[in-house]
């Protein structure tokens, strides 16, 4: 699509209670993040969506004037209608037409990167192209009587074409799958690893990769930075980095960010790298408190966590972007700034806290043989003192209940040890 494309949103709603004004507003942000001009809106209340152009007569004549006084080149639905309609509204406006799943995935496509994100994005392209051909079919041939004998020259071509497309999905998907096998494998080894994970999560440039840039900062990490900007969908994949907070360490995931009803295709192909999120000890919901929308913001991640499997998992939420705020009142959470780094330190030990709860000490004697069990168990436990003697060291270890528990028949006070 060509960039300040000029575009009329168009937006069928069944009852007044339904009309959500919301959601239009994020269509237009998306639209503003496509660099699509919104020139114009139209929008019918009707029981239920024409099967054939969606609006009702009158109204795709409304829209039809409107197309030519305002000279636009795109109508984009913001409201969900059937693949069909988008294909024959255009054939009869001589016009683009395109729902907000493909509006999404236009932006995903300009957004991403690497080769990982570029063939998630495309594969997700094609399966919606593949639902929008599979309908549009299925409708045509529904209307001419959907005997074989009736299938046209223009059916025939569809399933060719349709062919076609699953067949590039098969092969998209064997070099997704070569791509992601090094993730995959470094996801694995984390896994078995006894680190704990934490992921932030969180709607679309509410602060996310800049509280992991913070974080980062704070662990003299500034080097290891990843990128923040201005617009939405600015991190497709997934970095990981290892921090610690008073010797307690965790690795901190940033990864894509929401929006409401993010498009099932885009979810099936980035299920690895939004695995990141659903396979966490610990989600940071990160909300751009400065946003008048916020609380719906924060639903729609509860929401989309819920998509992704993740909705079990313990959440922290944090509120964002405070120094652009007069008071912080009503904001039920942790409360942080990352342009001014207000927060951020309350916000780590919070992390740690419920990452590392009900913590032990035990002083053990350790044989030299068994020295080992301490690295592998560096990032949980700390190790407050620590003293060798010729056959091995006496250590006071600090950590949660669960990772001491080998340790248990090596406990020795101290004074027994020497005696
Ligand atoms: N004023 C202010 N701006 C902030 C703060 N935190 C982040 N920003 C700005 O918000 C914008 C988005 O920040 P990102 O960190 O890229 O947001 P994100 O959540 O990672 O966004 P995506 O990766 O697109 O989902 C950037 O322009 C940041 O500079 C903050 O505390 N205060
Ligand atoms: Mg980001």
């Amino acid at each position: 699509m060509e960039n300040s494309a000029k575009a009329i949103l168009a937006y069928i709603y069944k009852d007044i209670r339904e009309y959500d004004e919301y959601y239009l507003q994020e269509c237009r942000e998306l639209c503003a993040a496509a660099e699509i001009e919104v020139i114009g809106e139209i929008s019918q209340q009707a029981r239920s969506i024409h099967p054939d152009t969606g609006f009702r007569a009158g109204k795709v004549e409304e829209l039809r004037s409107m197309i030519k006084a305002l000279e636009a080149d795109l109508v984009l639905f913001c409201s969900p209608v059937p693949p069909a309609v988008i294909h024959r509204l255009g054939e009869l406006l001589d016009l683009r037409v395109m729902d907000r799943t493909s509006l999404i995935l236009h932006i995903f496509e300009t957004r991403a990167r690497t080769k990982e994100a570029k063939l998630q994005v495309e594969i997700a392209s094609l399966q919606h192209s593949l639902s929008t051909i599979t309908e549009t079919n299925e409708t045509e041939s529904h209307q001419r009587g959907g005997s074989v004998a009736n299938r046209g020259s223009g059916e025939m071509r569809s399933t060719l074409v349709h062919r076609q497309v699953e067949n590039r999905i098969r092969q998209l998907k064997k070099e997704l799958s070569v791509v992601e096998k090094d993730h995959r494998r470094a996801q694995e080894r984390r896994q078995k690893s006894v680190i704990r994970r934490v992921a932030l999560v969180g709607y679309t440039n509410s602060g996310k990769s800049s509280l992991m840039n913070q974080m980062l900062k704070r662990n003299g990490l500034a080097k290891r930075q990843v990128e923040e900007k201005d617009m939405l969908f600015a991190t497709l994949d997934t970095s990981v980095r290892r921090l610690r907070y008073q010797s307690r360490e965790f690795l901190l995931y940033d990864t894509v960010g929401f929006v409401s009803r993010l498009p099932h295709e885009l979810i099936e192909s980035f299920r690895t790298t939004l695995s990141a999120a659903s396979e966490a000890d610990l989600l940071l919901n990160v909300v751009d408190a400065s946003d008048p929308a916020y609380r719906q913001k924060e639903e729609i991640t509860l929401e989309t966590l819920k998509h992704i499997q993740a909705d079990h998992l313990p959440v922290l939420t944090v509120y964002n972007k405070i120094d652009l705020l007069d008071s912080t009142d009503g904001l039920f959470g942790l409360t942080i700034s990352c342009l001014t780094g207000e927060g951020i330190d309350e916000l780590m030990a919070q992390i740690t806290k419920v990452l590392y709860p009900a913590e032990e000490e035990m002083t053990c004697f350790l044989p030299y043989a068994k020295i080992g069990m301490l690295n592998r168990s560096r990032s949980v436990l700390r190790v407050e003192t620590l003293e060798e003697n010729e056959d091995g060291v006496y250590v006071r270890i600090c950590g949660p209940m669960d990772y001491l528990r080998p340790y248990r028949s090596y406990r020795r006070n101290k004074k027994e040890g020497i005696q």
